[in-house]
């Protein structure tokens, strides 16, 4: 579509924004990238997310579209003519339901889990390393031995998960253990998706994000103490 706008408002540690640059490029889709503070959000934000005031928003031509996995779809949706052969929700219905079964299981467990082994320690730390283990490896038997969830490519579940791939340093250097020793298949398809350049130009370095996060691990820690 010639002379349409999209504009991204972003940020670059946010799992959910990531969602929306992969499927972006896995469309080659230009778009206007505009990082957020959170401290200090753009009017621009809080006029097109008045209701959460979160990033990702996704505007196109002037409208906003929010809520990382809602955007995914919209951009399936808009751009499918760009990859007509390999859409990221599947046509058939059955199994357009089930991915969003497991997208939308992602969405409730991985961040909030993920936050507790980052930003914790002691039992409440312990008890997320399990439950993250758990999810992975039920997550591990959705995947099979297919490539991708979406089988040859990817498909929204791909999209749901892979961003936390880059808190696994920060989570396992905060938590002290291995998710490569817990759930290898996991890690094997991270690698394979990483290999995507949708992927890897849209995750951050993860050691940058360890050291972002290992900030914020010490706000949370001292706000506990305090
Ligand atoms: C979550 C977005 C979100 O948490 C989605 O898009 O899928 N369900 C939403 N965004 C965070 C940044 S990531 O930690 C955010 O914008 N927070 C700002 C705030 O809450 O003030």
């Amino acid at each position: 579509m010639a002379g349409e706008e999209v504009i991204l408002l972003d940020l670059w540690s946010s799992p959910f924004a990531m969602r929306v640059r992969i499927a972006l490029a896995e469309k080659g889709v230009e778009y206007e990238e505009r990082e957020e503070i959170l401290n200090n959000k753009s009017q621009v934000l809080l006029k097109m997310n008045p209701v959460y005031k979160q990033v990702p928003v996704l505007i196109h031509n002037g409208r906003p579209i929010c809520e990382s996995l809602i955007i995914v779809e919209y951009i399936d949706e808009v751009w499918s003519h760009k990859t007509p052969l390999c859409r990221l929700l599947p046509t058939h219905p059955y199994e357009r339901a089930n991915a969003r079964f497991w997208a939308n299981y992602i969405d409730n467990k991985i961040y909030n889990i993920g936050k507790l082994i980052w930003g914790s320690e002691g039992e409440v730390q312990e008890a997320a390393k399990k439950e993250l283990v758990e999810c992975f490896k039920l997550l591990e038997k959705e995947l099979g031995d297919k490539c991708f969830f979406g089988g040859l490519n990817l498909n929204i579940v791909d999209v749901a998960l892979i961003p936390f791939y880059s808190w696994f340093y920060a989570m396992e250097t905060c938590g002290n253990f291995s998710i490569v020793d817990e759930c290898p298949h996991l890690v094997a398809w991270a690698k394979r998706c990483m290999l995507k350049e949708s992927v890897s130009k849209s995750l951050p370095d993860q050691f940058r994000v360890y050291s972002h996060l290992l900030e914020l691990r010490k706000l949370h820690l001292s706000q506990l103490k305090a």
